[in-house]
């Protein structure tokens, strides 16, 4: 008989993988554990059923209707049927409203964070408006605006698909996404209200009920600084979008079931959150809660890609035997295994402490340390997602680069996490300016220092060694470079790509001692060890000497 192979199945991602579960048991609160658990068990089944439907509902792609039969403009989108689902399932499972239950108190947002993790992947690419919803609610919040909290936040925290509303973020213009100081769309006073004028470039879920967007009101002066934030809500009482064109729809590499779309606004009425030259300031609360989105959608899809290629691996046969038993094949799983372990910790200890923020129980050192997981989480997991999805979609061959099988979706997806909410270049800035700000620097190397000295099991003396060297190695290019802003900027990525590779195994080595005291094997370590050998120090031994090198080359 013919061969056929079988293709890969998910197990549920909670079960299947330890290190999630393992991490939520070491710092959740005892009286929430067994609770979270039954939930994300549940939530695996759901994420393994929704992949099956995500497989089935692979050719639907959003679509812009811009004109009715009758020649009025209606610029109707229609989202895929899996996104109609996933709108409902996001409520009714609160995948943004957990993170601010006050009964969870400041573990909630790690509590949302793991439903995200589980069942996100299987949503194609919901999170990006849930991610954005989250971080318009965090900064209406935070903007003290009684009336916009009051009109607003009940309905994006709400678990009733029937009155839960999303929010969208504008922020990228045709000037650019990452020099937000050039944006070029204005705001004109009407009355007592606010019109804005202009075209937004990339707008992601402009299904959503409202958006928070920048725009310059007349009179403000050039640069960043003269920038106010709105808040849009789109449609009026009869569902007709208030002074908003979507011109089209962007034809995009992955993420295609996301409607990013291009916008005109002619006098789209916009009320004002917080000083009216403020606008950036206001709107780095959004970032700060995006930004972690992205870097748990980083780690979610690492699974992904890795559960499908060990699944294969399983399944598949060459040279005689099966993948899994083919010792290079299985060493090659172990380092993307060891990459997504990493990812995964430094991502869940920005979570929490974005958690403990919230709940004003951070030391002003763990607030310098937050602002710099923020951006180093984000930027070193969106690199990781790229590198370990496509590695494992070239696990499974062939069947890894052929669309109907689903697998190139993985990859495809996850290579928007390094560019949208900031790329790596920006994020590496962002890093700089974070350090910059005294006491950050000190608070990542309290960290590493403190994750390191907790791993004292000899099994973990080599990796613990290979850290202390690489933050050594990191302190000291920040010593040498702060003097000179060329070379501390040219070294901006490798710096920040060494300290989060730095924290991934500190926290590694820690996560791995806990495991070995409660009796949970040696899994972690092994991990510990296989990322030391994958590499961490990246910042070479001459940045300086580099630039003349750079000049030739670039
Ligand atoms: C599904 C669709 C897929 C489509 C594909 C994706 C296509 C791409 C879509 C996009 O374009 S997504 C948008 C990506 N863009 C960004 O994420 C913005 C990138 N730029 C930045 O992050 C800039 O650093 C930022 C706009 C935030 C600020 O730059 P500026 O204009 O130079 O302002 P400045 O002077 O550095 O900072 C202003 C204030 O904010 C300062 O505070 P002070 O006034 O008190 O000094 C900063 O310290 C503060 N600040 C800046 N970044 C901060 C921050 N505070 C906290 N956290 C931060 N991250």
């Amino acid at each position: 008989m013919a061969f056929f192979q079988e293709p890969p199945r998910l197990a549920n991602p909670f079960v299947e993988d330890p290190i999630l579960g393992d991490f939520l048991a070491r710092e959740v609160p005892a009286s929430q554990h067994d609770g979270l658990v039954q939930t994300l068990r549940e939530l695996g089944e759901l994420s393994v059923e929704y992949y099956g439907k995500s497989l089935a509902d692979r050719a639907n792609e959003p679509v812009l209707t811009q004109w009715d039969a009758w020649g009025n403009r209606v610029d109707h989108i229609e989202v895929s049927p899996l996104w109609r689902d996933a709108q409902a399932l996001a409520a009714r499972h609160g995948l943004v409203a957990t993170g601010y239950d006050p009964s969870l108190g400041p573990a909630a947002r790690l509590h949302q964070f793991a439903a995200v993790t589980v069942l996100g992947p299987s949503l194609d690419v919901y999170s990006c408006p849930l991610a954005m919803t989250d971080g318009a609610a965090r900064t209406l919040a935070d903007s003290g605006n009684r009336e916009l909290m009051d009109r607003y936040l009940p309905r994006l925290l709400s678990r009733d698909p029937l009155t839960m509303w999303t929010s969208g973020q504008w922020m990228t213009e045709r000037t650019g996404g990452s020099d937000v100081s050039i944006s070029e769309t204005v705001a004109r006073r009407d009355g007592d209200g606010w019109r804005l004028f202009g075209t937004k470039w990339f707008t992601s879920a402009t299904t959503s009920q409202i958006a928070l967007t920048l725009a310059r009101p007349e009179g403000n002066p050039e640069g960043s600084r003269g920038l106010a934030l709105f808040c849009v809500e789109l449609r009026d009482e009869n569902g007709r979008l208030r002074g908003i064109t979507v011109n089209r729809l962007k034809d995009k590499l992955g993420t295609r079931k996301v409607p990013t779309a291009e916008l005109t606004l002619d006098g789209t009425p916009a009320v004002p959150l917080g000083a009216l030259g403020e606008g950036v300031r206001a709107i780095t609360p959004m970032l700060s809660v995006t930004r972690t989105w992205n870097a748990i959608a980083a780690v979610g899809l690492m699974r992904r890609g890795l559960s499908l290629a060990r699944d294969f691996a399983r399944r598949r046969r060459a040279f005689g035997a099966l993948l899994i038993d083919k010792p290079l094949h299985a060493d090659t799983l172990a380092s993307l295994e060891a990459e997504y372990a990493g990812a995964l910790l430094l991502s869940f200890r920005a979570v929490q402490l974005l958690g403990l923020a919230e709940h004003g129980a951070l030391s002003p050192e763990e607030a310098h340390l937050a602002r710099a997981l923020t951006p180093i989480a984000k930027l070193t997991s969106g690199k990781q997602a790229v590198a370990v999805t496509s590695e494992a979609i070239e696990c499974c061959g062939g069947a890894g680069y052929v669309e109907d099988t689903g697998l190139p979706r993985v990859l495809a997806d996850a290579q928007v996490l390094p560019i949208w909410e900031g790329t790596t270049n920006v994020l590496s800035v962002d890093t700089l300016r974070a350090l910059g700000k005294g006491g950050a620097l000190d608070a990542v190397r309290a960290e590493v220092a403190t994750n390191l000295g907790l791993a004292r099991d000899a099994g973990l003396a080599a990796p613990r060694r290979v850290a202390e060297a690489a933050l050594e190695h990191a302190l000291s290019f920040c010593a040498h470079a702060m003097g000179t802003p060329v070379t501390l900027e040219a070294g901006a990525r490798r710096l920040a790509l060494t300290l989060g590779r730095t924290l991934e195994l500190s926290y590694l080595c820690r996560h791995a001692q806990w495991c070995l005291d409660t009796g949970r094997g040696g899994r972690a370590a092994a991990a510990a060890r296989r990322f030391a050998h994958n590499g961490v120090d990246l910042i070479g031994e001459r940045v300086a000497q580099d630039l003349e090198d750079t000049r030739l080359l670039a």
